[in-house]
């Protein structure tokens, strides 16, 4: 028969690689955290005065054709513009071998340029600056194309027209001074490491083209 110590240290032993082992098995079966799929690297540009970046949620990872208001968001206290130029914003994007993800960007934006604006221009891309090109057709990174299925808000602005990678709110005017809210869906495919979402406001009225270039909506 074995001492009574030995024994002891034996159940010890064997509790201690028990415990090991369902720590082991926690981490393995425990997903992703959602805020590992984007991250903001910032904003440049020369409409640039200021800007306060709040967060990233994303609770429903790999969402796409989501229809109505995506729980996943990215959210912009507010970004005020000096000049009427373009603001880019840069989102990295974590491969977490899912679908792409639709996020709603809502973003405080206050009109400081000293001139009332007629229009809101928003296109997708890549890089900054000089640098930037566009998103291409069918590259999975959008404006919620093809269905456009969830909503977005560009008051005082009442209409928009849409492309897959452009946007363009007419039909308002944003005085100088004033402060809105606009949000709008964006789909992040999973093959892509970084995204920029480029801005600017307009103060000569744009005509909506015709219906041929793109989708024209009211205002939901
Ligand atoms: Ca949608
Ligand atoms: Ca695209
Ligand atoms: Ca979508």
């Amino acid at each position: 028969m074995r001492p009574l110590r030995t024994s002891l240290l034996s159940i010890r032993s064997l509790s201690t690689v028990i415990v090991v082992l369902v720590a082991v098995v926690s981490l393995v079966v425990t997903p992703s955290q959602a805020q590992e799929v984007t991250a903001f690297l910032g904003a440049s540009g020369p409409g640039l005065a200021s800007m306060s970046f709040n967060n990233i949620s994303t609770p429903d990872v790999g969402n796409d054709n989501f229809v109505g208001t995506s729980p996943n968001q990215l959210n912009v206290n507010q970004k005020a513009y000096d000049t009427v130029g373009y603001i880019d914003m840069v989102f990295q994007v974590s491969d977490v071998g899912v679908p792409a993800t639709e996020y709603v960007l809502n973003e405080g934006v206050a009109n400081s340029t000293g001139e009332d604006w007629s229009d809101y221009h928003l296109e997708l891309g890549f890089g900054t600056g000089a640098g930037f090109y566009p998103s291409t057709a069918g590259d999975g990174l959008d404006f919620d194309s093809p269905d456009y299925d969830s909503p977005y808000t560009f008051a005082p602005f009442t209409s928009i027209t849409f492309g897959e990678d452009t946007m363009d709110a007419i039909g308002g005017i944003v005085p100088s001074g004033s402060f809105y809210v606009f949000s709008f869906p964006i789909d992040v495919p999973e093959t892509i490491t970084e995204f920029t979402v480029r801005q600017w406001p307009s103060v000569s009225p744009v005509a909506a083209p015709s219906a041929s270039f793109g989708k024209v909506k009211s205002q939901y």
